[in-house]
């Protein structure tokens, strides 16, 4: 196993494979004895919402005892409680949001869950704070009124940074982009409507992303694009990596099961960071992935290996592409390096460069080869060659 700290949702292995067709195919799973199972592993993380942990209307004894649990757990086995994130979704009371069900008790329930949780979370040591909003949307256009809906959503992420600063907790919020499933339509589908809404926010610079590989994905959209983007804006806080074969369901493969090419690029970029230099992603490689359905306890364990081997098979296989003196030539040969060059030189005004009697040989330009089959396959030559 590599020195890569890789990380686990505890409702990952967790999942029991219930589906909306069919009961669950496998027995619950203890917290602490998943986390000693992901630390034998090799696992260096885990993550958790509130109620992985302990049932919904637990009270207070029984609270404490499962997260005591689970803290031992931890400490025994040396896996770190990186990131910590809350339930609500599950629950009835959530069935049309928690930050923007048209109830405001709703809201003001849900907002109390989430900061009961971000003390859990400075409690167990998380650095990370995440808000999926999985409930957070509409099946019909008609069914809130769309602004008071997102004013709403930016008043509960920002209430929920302003209690992290009023506490002085060293933890940051991740936004979790998801565009459907379970709401026909949820809030914040991607991960630039979610930099839009940072940035409206009176607290919005320890607010980013935890943007998962299949949610981009399930938008049609390329993820690796996705987190390049969030990066290039400073917001690429945490990340959920798993796989996913295109515009369907919320497939949460193992990591590089879904697509293997896009997965490759994910990981160059992550590992190897952009060819021109840039902003690096330092925070854990997070699973966020489920065991298939037809995979009992054995197949949960091989699954959670599979994401962790997949990533270390394509993390080799990336630092053996940025080396190939042919890959940088082929780099050079596409203009990777010119696109690092700024478009005007260095003090150069406006009215200098409309100035200038620099000519363009239109015909040349365009008839100009960029060779980028070529350095794709040679990509491809290095993934599977
Ligand atoms: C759903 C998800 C969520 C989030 C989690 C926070 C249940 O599609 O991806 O998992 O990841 O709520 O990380
Ligand atoms: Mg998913
Ligand atoms: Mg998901
Ligand atoms: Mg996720």
């Amino acid at each position: 196993m590599s020195d890569i700290k890789y990380s686990f949702g505890l409702w990952t292995i967790g999942w029991r494979a219930q589906d909306p067709f069919g009961a669950a195919t496998r027995p619950a799973l203890d917290p602490a004895e998943s986390i000693r199972k992901l630390a034998d592993l090799g696992a260096w993380g885990f993550t958790f919402h509130d109620n992985d942990v302990f049932p919904f209307d637990a009270d207070e004894s029984a609270r404490q005892a499962h997260i005591d649990s689970v803290k031992k757990a931890a400490a025994e086995s040396g896996l770190v409680c990186e990131m910590v994130t809350t339930d609500t979704f599950q629950h009835p009371i959530f069935k049309d949001g928690a930050f923007t069900s048209n109830n405001r008790q709703v809201r003001r329930f849900g907002l109390r869950k989430v900061l009961r949780n971000v003390d859990l979370a400075a409690e167990m040591g998380a650095s990370t704070f995440v808000m999926w909003g999985g409930r957070e949307g509409t099946e019909y256009d008609n069914s809130k009124d769309l602004a008071s809906a997102h004013a709403r959503y930016a008043e509960g992420i920002d209430t929920v940074a302003a209690y992290i600063k009023s506490q002085g907790y060293d933890l940051r919020i991740g936004l979790e982009p998801k565009p459907n499933e379970p709401r026909g339509d949820i809030f914040l589908p991607t991960i630039g409507h979610a930099i839009a809404l940072i940035d409206t926010l009176d607290n919005g610079d320890i607010v980013g992303l935890n943007p998962e590989t299949g949610h981009e994905q399930m938008a049609g959209l390329n993820y690796t694009h996705g987190i390049a983007l969030a990066l290039y804006c400073g917001k690429l806080f945490h990340i959920d990596l798993n796989g996913q074969h295109g515009p369907k369901y919320d497939q949460d493969l193992v990591f590089g099961h879904g697509d293997l090419l896009s997965a490759f690029f994910t990981v160059d970029l992550l590992e190897n960071g952009f060819p021109n230099g840039g902003p690096r992603y330092e925070g854990p490689r997070h699973f966020d992935y489920k065991p298939s359905r037809t995979e009992h306890l054995d197949g949960v364990w091989e699954s959670a290996k599979a994401n962790m081997a997949t990533y270390d098979m394509l993390a080799a296989k990336a630092a053996e592409y940025r080396a190939d003196s042919e890959v940088q030539a082929a780099f050079e040969h596409a203009g990777i390096f010119e696109l690092g060059e700024s478009t005007l030189a260095e003090g150069e005004t406006i009215e200098q460069f409309l100035a200038s009697d620099e000519t363009y040989d239109v015909d040349a330009l365009a008839e100009r080869d960029y060779g980028l089959v070529k350095l794709h396959q040679l990509a491809l030559k290095h993934l599977i060659g």
